[in-house]
């Protein structure tokens, strides 16, 4: 068994309050995850994944660092892995997921901020979170103007900060914006891994990303089935792991669990009753250990069938194509693929209803929980008239804006359980 603890010290982690973080997820693990009745077999990878998240994991990081790989720290999904894999880097989402130390975060943060951005904060700034430790780059993006400003009171705190500027309009001088900023970025990690980026080496990044996104597309399609053969939460979980685990194993494990759900489905066998109310989730990203909604929704007679998120399906749905023979021609592809992502810090971004109305249609959803965080303007301002315009088209949409704590979970279950009822009228 490694030394964990001597890894996590020289990484200069807070033992204590790192102890304190471990054992409080832990137990909320085994309440959420491990009480669930007839998970699937292929879930005891991904709960391995998580009971070894700061752990094995991280010694992964450590050992690859030590043989002159590099680590790429990132908050969003338009940071381009197939680039990070073009220089043999190991690309890992950073930790924005729970409410820990929230008080460091406001000394430094305004209190009305979107708590995921607290979040990073509070772990960066509390010292536990070992994977913002472990990178050589944390990668900012100008999305959000609650990321982009943070970004500016981050910079200090982390070994090396590179912020990429993003278009507001995927118009084609935005496109054009884009591109250039994936090619500084190329450029920024050929001189922090002392690697060059050839044709063959990001044609391999895309075929390797590719994959992973291909499994969890896999993964997706299966939960049509009534009865749902995996829970939500369980699916989540594993879009959540899709940003720090190994590519090539994650994406075997998927379609190792996927196989299996397969069979599950041709028996007619699943998690939930047949006739389960059907929810699909839209809105901001639910990054580990977000799992405050799910929980919910899923312990009152309803089941997750997709989510409308960026950990979920806006972040995976498109592959980049991976036909070219020159750096610059691969560059546009991967330019093209990002550009398709319907965040809602675009200006108009339509084709965000448009991909939730053919979710409920693909899924069989019976109805949209739409999800924002507190503070998130971008989604907050688009809920209103997408709940206007899907139920225009008879879908029942449930409005929810929320943040980390728990002091809400009555009342979210109040109205989710309102929800379902309706649901099943
Ligand atoms: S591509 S959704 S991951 S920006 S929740 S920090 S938007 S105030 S996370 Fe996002 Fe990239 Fe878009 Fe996806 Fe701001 Fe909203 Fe907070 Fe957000």
């Amino acid at each position: 068994m490694p030394d964990y603890r001597q890894m996590w010290s020289n990484l200069g982690l807070d033992l204590q309050s790192h102890d304190a973080l471990l054992s409080t997820l832990g137990s909320a693990y085994r309440d959420i995850f491990l009480s669930q009745e007839d998970r699937p077999e292929g879930m005891k990878y991904f709960d391995f994944v998580m009971t070894e998240v700061h752990g094995l994991r991280i010694k992964e990081l450590m050992d690859a660092k030590a043989q002159g790989r590099i680590v790429i720290g990132s908050y969003c999904v338009f940071v381009p892995e197939e680039l990070v894999l073009a220089v043999d880097g190991i690309s890992v989402g950073l930790c924005a997921g729970a409410e820990f130390n929230f008080a460091g975060a406001e000394e430094v943060l305004p209190r009305n901020l979107c708590p995921l951005i607290k979040s990073a904060f509070g772990f960066k700034m509390g010292k536990v979170c070992p994977y913002i430790e472990a990178s050589d780059v944390v990668v900012g993006e100008n999305t959000c103007d609650g990321k982009k400003k943070s970004y500016e009171v981050l910079s200090p705190m982390v070994k090396d900060l590179f912020v990429m500027d993003m278009p507001q309009m995927k118009s084609e001088a935005g496109k054009q914006l884009l591109k250039a900023e994936y090619r500084r970025f190329a450029e920024k990690l050929e001189a922090v891994s002392g690697r060059k980026i050839t044709a063959d080496a990001l044609r391999k990044g895309i075929e390797t990303t590719n994959a992973k996104r291909t499994a969890i597309k896999r993964l997706a399609a299966i939960r049509k089935a009534d009865p749902a053969p995996i829970s939500g939460l369980d699916a989540l979980l594993v879009n959540q792991i899709f940003f720090f685990d190994d590519p090539a194993r994650f994406t075997a494990s998927v379609n190792k669990l996927c196989d299996e759900l397969e069979e599950r489905v041709g028996k007619g066998a699943g998690v939930f009753p047949k006739g389960t109310a059907r929810v699909l989730i839209s809105g901001c990203p639910m990054a580990v250990p977000n799992w405050k909604i799910p929980t919910i929704v899923e312990s009152s007679s309803a089941v997750i069938v997709g989510e409308e998120s960026c950990i979920g399906e806006r972040g995976t749905q498109w592959l980049t194509d991976g036909r070219g023979d020159t750096v610059e021609g691969l560059l546009d592809r991967i330019t093209e693929r990002y550009l398709k992502i319907d965040c809602a810090v675009f200006t108009p971004n339509a084709s965000r209803v448009d991909h939730v109305r053919e979710m409920v249609k693909k899924y069989d959803a019976d109805g949209v929980i739409h999800y924002s965080l507190q503070f998130c303007q971008p989604y907050i301002i688009e809920s209103g008239p997408a709940e206007r315009e899907l139920e225009k088209q008879g879908i029942p949409t449930l409005r929810l804006e929320t943040d980390y704590s728990q002091e809400d979970t009555g009342q979210l279950r109040t109205r989710v359980e309102a929800f379902v009822e309706r649901l099943r009228g």
